[in-house]
């Protein structure tokens, strides 16, 4: 055994509750999912606890059966010191039955392993968006650190946010997260205090971390002031987002497609930053192509709102390529929850093409069941410099479909305009006569309107 595999990561354990209308592999998908959001976090998943039922359990989302499951994990005693009070206090007789009744027969604790001999586990990560006294409930039956899916999601972009706007955009969504959890923790909860005390002391503190949320929010508008003005003076270039759910591969093809660094790594969430790069080899007029944020199944609305300006890249391209993951059996309900992000962005009505990516990774058999499914899909990798070209190929037909045939004539008292229509027109052909350079040009048509209105009608036809 290599001596290496002595030092371990953190270790954490997944609790999951699957509710009606999952079905078992959604249900394992997801789990997995978060699995390998903890693994990003650089966290080694130990252990899964998952229970069927009809709701998480008020006060601690598992079952009593279930809890002591978990707590095997981590050390914990697995009971609440007044559990039977906050599991059952409001309920009367009949809400009692009933969920004793919807437990279901796996609510035993047969799965947890001898907590003598196993790694115990730090973090307990809940595979749904909890209330903060769940997760403090939690915390005490566990005796471990709790996180759910959104504080996972937030730390990780947390961690991964470079640009000072995607730090701003992720700040303002991780304390908005943490207002309404602010109560587990600082002075506001000592025992000493009393209670008047401890809630005003906990609203001030809420109180300032809310001014500081408006004075990021502040900051943040400003930068996207500077930004709005950089996209509109780029308004009326040939522009395709790279759109998908986390890891399908979209800063790989970004790369692939414009020669550009963008960074790439086998780990969720790796690009936060929208970056924007012309395709390579370069085309007249250029064709921009620009690479963001990757999506996830319960996407924190919050966490959505707050990279509505990277995600402007998406809503602001005339062409959309939803870029999957072929090889991943979810990758339908990925491109669903893509798909509704980017409707709720009001990016619907955009061209858009698929993108099957990772094609080297699936098997004839799928190939061929992909292909019947998806016929007006590009299958490719993202790795091949071959399909790349293909795809190159494409943008580039795609776009010249929209191009209009002109002949311009600008006369010489006007000949400024000769720099700008080489560099943002495709020139066919061009010689100079008595009255001034003659062009025959493709371009944009917002480009030939330009030009009319500059040099009159009779100029450009
Ligand atoms: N086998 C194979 N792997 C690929 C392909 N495209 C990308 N990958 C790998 O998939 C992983 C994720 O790729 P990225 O390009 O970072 O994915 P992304 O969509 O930008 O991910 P986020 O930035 O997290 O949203 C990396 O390990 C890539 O090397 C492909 O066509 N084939
Ligand atoms: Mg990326």
């Amino acid at each position: 055994m290599n001596e290496t595999t002595t030092t371990r990561r953190p270790t954490a354990v997944v609790a999951a509750v699957q509710l009606p209308g999952v079905d078992d592999a959604e249900h394992q998908a997801s789990m997995a999912e978060l699995g390998r959001l903890l693994e990003t976090l650089g966290y080694e998943v130990v252990g899964q606890v998952s229970q069927r039922r009809q709701t998480l359990v008020t006060g601690t989302v598992l079952g009593e059966g279930k809890l002591t499951e978990l707590a095997g994990y981590t050390g914990g005693s697995g009971e609440l010191p007044d559990m039977a009070a906050l599991v059952n206090r409001p309920k009367d007789k009949a809400r009692q039955r009933r969920e004793v009744l919807e437990r279901d027969d796996d609510d035993a604790d047969e799965g947890a392993p001898a907590s003598t001999t196993e790694p115990r586990a730090r973090l307990v990560a809940v595979d749904h968006d909890i209330t903060p006294s769940q997760a403090r409930n939690l915390e005490r039956a566990c005796d471990a650190e709790v996180l759910d899916r959104t504080g996972i999601i937030v730390e990780i972009f947390h961690r991964h946010a470079r640009s000072r706007e995607a730090r701003l955009q992720v700040e303002i969504a991780r304390l908005t997260y943490q207002v309404p959890r602010m109560r587990m923790s600082g002075r506001s909860t000592e025992r000493q205090q009393g209670r008047g005390a401890g809630e005003s002391q906990l609203e001030l503190d809420r109180r300032k971390v809310r001014d500081r949320i408006s004075q990021l929010r502040d900051e943040l508008e400003r930068i996207e002031q500077e930004q709005g003005t950089r996209r509109v003076r780029r308004a009326d270039a040939r522009r395709v987002a790279l759109v998908g759910y986390t890891n399908a591969g979209k800063s790989s093809l970004m790369r692939a497609l414009t020669g550009s660094e963008v960074y790439v790594a086998d780990k969720l969430f790796a690009t936060l930053d929208a970056t924007v790069r012309a395709l390579h080899p370069e085309t007249t007029p250029r064709i921009l192509v620009s690479d963001t944020v990757g999506f996830i199944k319960k996407l924190p609305h919050d966490l959505v709102a707050s990279f509505r300006s990277t995600l402007d890249e998406a809503r602001e391209a005339s062409l959309l390529l939803f870029v999957v993951d072929a090889a991943d059996p979810a990758f339908r309900s990925q491109l669903d929850v893509t798909r509704s992000v980017l409707s709720e962005i009001g990016a619907e009505t955009i061209p858009s093409r698929l993108v099957l990516n990772k094609w080297d990774k699936v098997s004839p058999d799928l190939a061929a069941t992909l292909t019947a499914e998806f016929p007006d899909a590009i299958a490719l990798s993202a790795h091949s410099p071959e399909d790349v070209r293909r795809l190159h190929a494409l943008l580039v037909e795609h776009f010249d479909d929209a191009l209009l045939e002109v002949r311009v004539c600008v006369p010489y008292a006007r000949g400024a305009l000769v720099g700008e229509i080489r560099s943002s027109a495709r020139v066919l052909d061009e010689e100079c006569d008595e009255v001034g350079h003659q062009f025959h040009l493709r371009v944009e048509p917002a480009f030939a309107a330009r030009l009319r209105a500059q040099l009159g009608e009779d100029n450009v036809r």
